[in-house]
């Protein structure tokens, strides 16, 4: 089997989370992920497929995934076995403070002389400190990598010096840290690819189906995502992404946009070999209606008919929808809303009103949405316990507004683990009433190491204490689903499940609560090993099941809709067309 140049890993979050009893709680309940975060940055395709184009050969292989799945698999065998020119991690997420570094250590262990290359938003930010880890080389800092690293391999390759690679931390013979400013910063994005068929070629040349997975159960529940654009235009007060955090950590004064009708194109590739739905990241509207309008005309001249999902960061009027339902057979949308509570909301960041948000609803179903989901996050500004839970009655609200239309989805989170470095809370928590827990990264690692997702947090708020914040969110979670139950959202079943859930959950946390005040360090140890296997139940066991983010991608694929009639349209022609055509825009 061919070597590749550049191996990319994707570590979980704990390294050691199948040894390790921790109670992750509702970390991961929006997204398709387990509580470990076995998904890897996107950024991984585009990478990848950017390399190949310049003769790099690139393999992802997600050890969490494989973790995941198999209790047995031994990453220290594997990583030993591997012999490439260069190793690349992401530290994109916070929550991956632990894993990717317990990975880069195993690397060096078994290969010393192969340079460990960090990359991502997370390692951005603590560049300095990463790079005096022992087990790491480079740190590629920035949203866009994928030029300055093929210059780094490309130096690795011929042994030549790496001082003018754009974006790069790194550490010269004598182990002194140098830092080369930010200066690869695209202004448009339209020389990525997210290309898909790079998957399943890796698959068949490297004959690992797992550890290309994006996720555990993605052969499940396919989705896609297509990108839109780099950085925000917005400023949401909690969020690493923003137009602040970008111009202050990642060198980014303005958002690169790709065009959109390199979108539609990507999508509709993606729609050649699966018929799973796509996800637009970023607001069609960011860039103003015209790109939305661009977009969808695109769209429709290339008869995408995968379900297409689309976010909002402000409700769009009447007209977007129209046009969505007319370029767009299957589509749905989806926004954070943070609250219903006004002063929350704002506190967010985000300035429309609930009518605003109703009237969007109300149109979006009359032109034929096919899910509109809306999410609340808990532990914001001026949210107190009382907001939280009146949350669960503007759900209420909303479903006799809109006459229990099933396609109205509603979910709730707290935010967790953590508050994004970089964020404007986290730069400046006094003016927002924050406290910050962790400033370094070795803090947040060990925080990660906390039994449960209540005492990981790094900040806490002065509008609730720790245990108000945990229990209200586990109640309005409870209420919500019962919301859902009563409206026939949710089967009784499914909510009979998340109920046991959130109520088993409670009691684990104040379990967890009791045990930690155990003074004797070892007998603390063994109560808490001793919940290893309950704690586990709903976030890291092999069967485990959230019973919240993919209850409708579930239904999607089991119901009798048109591309359900098998997931895949590359069973077996469509592997060879994938195969044969690499998508491969910007070329
Ligand atoms: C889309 C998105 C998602 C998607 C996932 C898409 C994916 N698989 O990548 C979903 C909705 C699932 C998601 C989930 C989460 N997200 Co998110 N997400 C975003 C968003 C909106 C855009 C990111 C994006 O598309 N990037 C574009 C792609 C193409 O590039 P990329 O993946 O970033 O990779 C490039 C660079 O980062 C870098 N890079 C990345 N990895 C590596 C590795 C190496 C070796 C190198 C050299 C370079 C490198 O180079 C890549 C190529 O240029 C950002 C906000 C923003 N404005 O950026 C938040 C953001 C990244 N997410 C964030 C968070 C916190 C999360 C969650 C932890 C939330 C949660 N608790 O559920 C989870 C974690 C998911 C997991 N691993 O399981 C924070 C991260 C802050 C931080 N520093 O930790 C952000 C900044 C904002 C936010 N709060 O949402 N997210
Ligand atoms: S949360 Fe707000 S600032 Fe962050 S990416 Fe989304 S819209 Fe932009």
């Amino acid at each position: 089997m061919s070597s590749a140049d550049l191996i990319l890993l994707h570590a979980p979050s704990v390294y050691d989370f199948r040894e390790r009893s921790i109670m992750y709680g509702p970390v991961a309940d929006l997204i398709p992920s387990a509580p470990i975060f076995e998904m890897y940055p996107v950024g991984f395709s585009t990478i990848a497929e950017y390399l190949h184009r310049y003769g790099h050969e690139v393999r992802i292989i997600n050890l969490a995934v494989k973790m995941l799945k198999s209790r047995a698999f031994d990453v220290e065998k594997l990583i030993k076995s591997l012999h490439p020119k260069a190793f690349g991690i992401d530290l994109h997420w916070l929550p991956h403070a632990h894993g990717s570094i317990e990975i880069a250590k195993i690397v060096k262990k078994y290969h010393p002389n192969i340079p460990v290359i960090f990359g991502g938003f997370s390692s951005s930010y603590f560049h300095q400190e990463l790079v005096s880890y022992p087990c790491v080389d480079y740190v590629l800092r920035g949203d866009c990598t994928e030029e300055p690293l093929r210059r780094l391999i490309e130096c690795v390759k011929e042994k030549k010096s790496v001082e003018n690679i754009a974006n790069l931390t790194w550490k010269d013979g004598q182990g002194k840290i140098h830092e080369n400013p930010i200066t690869y910063v695209p202004e448009d994005i339209n020389c990525f690819s997210m290309d898909f068929s790079h998957m399943m070629k890796s698959v068949i040349k490297y004959r690992d189906m797992v550890g290309c997975l994006p996720w555990k159960d993605w052969l499940k529940t396919p989705s896609t995502a297509a990108l839109t654009c780099k950085g925000c235009t917005r400023n949401c007060t909690f969020c690493g992404g923003s137009a602040y955090t970008s111009k202050n950590f990642y060198g980014r004064d303005k958002i690169a946009y790709r065009d959109p009708e390199r979108v539609a194109d990507d999508i509709a590739n993606i729609q050649k070999t699966l018929k799973s739905p796509t996800f637009v990241i970023g607001d069609l509207r960011q860039a103003g209606d015209e790109y939305a309008d661009r977009f969808f005309k695109a769209a429709k001249e290339k008869g995408i008919t995968n379900q297409v999902g689309l976010e909002f960061f402000t409700p769009p009027p009447e007209d977007f929808f129209k046009k969505a339902k007319n370029a767009l057979p299957h589509y749905a949308m989806g926004a954070s809303l943070e609250s219903h509570d006004p002063k929350v909301r704002k506190g967010s960041g985000k300035t429309y009103t609930n009518e605003e948000v109703e009237a969007s609803i109300g149109w979006a179903l009359e032109n034929n949405v096919e899910r509109f989901e809306i999410y609340y996050m808990t532990g914001l500004p001026y949210q107190t316990a009382e907001s939280v839970l009146d949350t669960v009655n503007y759900c209420e609200y909303l479903y006799q507004k809109f006459n229990g239309d099933k396609r109205v989805l509603m979910f709730l989170s707290p935010m967790v683990p953590f508050l994004d470095p970089g964020s404007l809370i986290y730069e400046n928590p006094d003016k927002y009433g924050y406290t910050i827990k962790c400033k370094t990264l070795e803090e947040h690692r060990q925080a990660l190491l906390q039994p449960s997702w209540k005492h990981v947090l790094n900040y806490e708020t002065k509008w609730m204490t720790p245990d108000e914040y945990a229990y209200s969110t586990y109640d309005a979670m409870i209420g919500i689903n019962k919301i859902k139950a009563k409206y026939g959202v949710i089967s009784e079943a499914e909510a009979k499940q998340m109920d046991a859930r959130l109520h088993f959950e409670k009691g684990l946390m104040k379990q967890i609560d009791e045990i930690i005040l155990i003074e004797d360090i070892e007998l603390r140890e063994a109560s808490l090993n001793e919940l290893k296997s309950k704690v586990d139940k709903y976030s890291v066991a092999p069967d485990a099941n959230k019973y919240q983010s993919l209850d409708w991608l579930n239904q999607l694929f089991s119901g009798n809709r048109l591309w359900n009639l098998g997931v895949f349209n590359f069973k077996p022609l469509g592997v060879l067309r994938a195969l044969m055509t690499p998508n491969r825009a910007g070329d």
